[in-house]
């Protein structure tokens, strides 16, 4: 590890500054959960995924959880997405095997129920959370916070569930583009007041995860995806203006680009499907990419898993980027392969 002044070097914090580092800073999505069995043991105890992410010693403990297996270059605190609503005063629960379910939000009336004064109150367990984090993090580790972006965020609560197609939203959005504003205008305060409190708990990184970006079309997307996603950036960086902040618009294609150009971002994380190729001319000379190895591969592991890392490291490892997947690990992947990939990349040689 690099040291300044006898203190160890933050890689990725280093990367999203634009400074040249000795090594590519690697982090997963999703790297706390199911398919480790030390996260499964502490889920057990906590009953319900919501206790799990409100009681501040657990949350805590499987954050740290890959932290100590793998030696991540970050940590992402472990919460939920829908904690937002759930802050909101929307009735949210998580069904074993099943998912989130929601009691779903589909007109004003359902709106009316909802305060956002009441959010950081409600959430105070995961600022707690992030406080005891900040100081139990190894000194080189990045942390960090996070929450879902306005869009995908709405799909869950108008929705009640995910759903392949999200369709109820986008029936909402479509039938009363107006109307369903008011959930994204709503969103977009909540998600301002999620992300400050998470900073100012001790966050160094903020990524905002859009993972339903890809079901919109253009216009739509640059309603209720750009837009949002430039007022919560603005606010952020007048309050905040050296916390970077990564977007993750999930199957946004080539509108990536306007994304880009258009939020104010200090990073993109790209998912499975874009072309490492096409990004590093297209995205690359705009800005830091983050990605995007197919999760499944991680799943397969061997020699596919490696030509796969070393593509996407032979493509994007020279200029500013973070290694990780193109979506969140899944439940059966192997912790092994986890361990060979880190290896992978870190004895990468550009
Ligand atoms: O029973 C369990 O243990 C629940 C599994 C689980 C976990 C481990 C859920 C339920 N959420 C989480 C943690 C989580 N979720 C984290 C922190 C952990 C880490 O990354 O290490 C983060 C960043 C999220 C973000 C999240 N939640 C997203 C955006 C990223 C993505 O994966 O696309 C989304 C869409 C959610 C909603 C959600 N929460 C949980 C599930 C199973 C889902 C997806 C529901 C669906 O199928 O649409």
């Amino acid at each position: 590890m690099s040291k300044v002044n006898g203190a160890p070097q933050k890689r990725l914090l280093q990367v999203l500054n634009g400074q040249e580092g000795d090594q590519t800073p690697v982090w997963l999505m999703r790297q706390a959960g199911r398919y480790l069995p030390e996260y499964r043991e502490v889920r057990k105890q906590a009953g319900s995924f919501l206790n799990l992410c409100y009681t501040p010693e657990l949350a805590e403990e499987v954050t740290l959880q890959p932290i100590r297996r793998y030696g991540f270059d970050a940590a992402i605190l472990f919460s939920d997405i829908l904690v937002v609503p759930d802050g909101l005063g929307q009735t949210v629960g998580f069904k074993e095997g099943e998912g989130p379910v929601l009691e779903p939000i589909a007109d004003l009336a359902g709106l009316e129920k909802l305060d956002l004064a009441r959010v950081l109150e409600h959430l105070e367990p995961v600022y707690e959370t992030v406080r005891r984090l900040a100081k139990s993090l190894p000194d080189e580790t990045t942390f960090i916070g996070f929450a879902g972006a306005p869009w995908t965020v709405a799909t869950y609560m108008v929705g009640g569930r995910g759903s392949p197609d999200q369709g109820a939203a986008k029936a909402w959005a479509y039938r009363a583009p107006d109307e369903f504003q008011k959930l994204i205008d709503l969103l977009v305060e909540a998600t301002i007041l999620h992300l400050s409190a998470q900073v100012e708990a001790g966050v160094e990184v903020l990524q905002i995860f859009d993972t339903w970006a890809g079901s919109l079309p253009e216009s739509a997307f640059r309603r209720f995806a750009i837009e949002p996603m430039k007022k919560i950036v603005a606010a952020l960086k007048v309050r905040y203006p050296f916390v970077p902040i990564i977007g993750f618009p999930r199957g946004a294609g080539p509108m990536i680009v306007d994304y880009v150009r258009e939020t104010g971002i200090q990073a993109v994380s790209l998912d499975t499907g874009l072309s490492p190729s096409w990004v590093r001319k297209e995205v690359q000379p705009l800005i830091c990419v983050q990605g995007n190895l197919d999760p499944l591969l991680l799943v397969a592991g061997g020699e596919e898993m490696r030509n796969g890392a070393r593509f996407i490291l032979e493509t994007l490892g020279d200029r500013p980027f973070i290694f990780n997947l193109g979506h969140g690990i899944v439940p059966q992947t192997p912790p092994e392969h986890v361990a060979e990939l880190v290896e992978f990349v870190r004895d990468f040689k550009r």
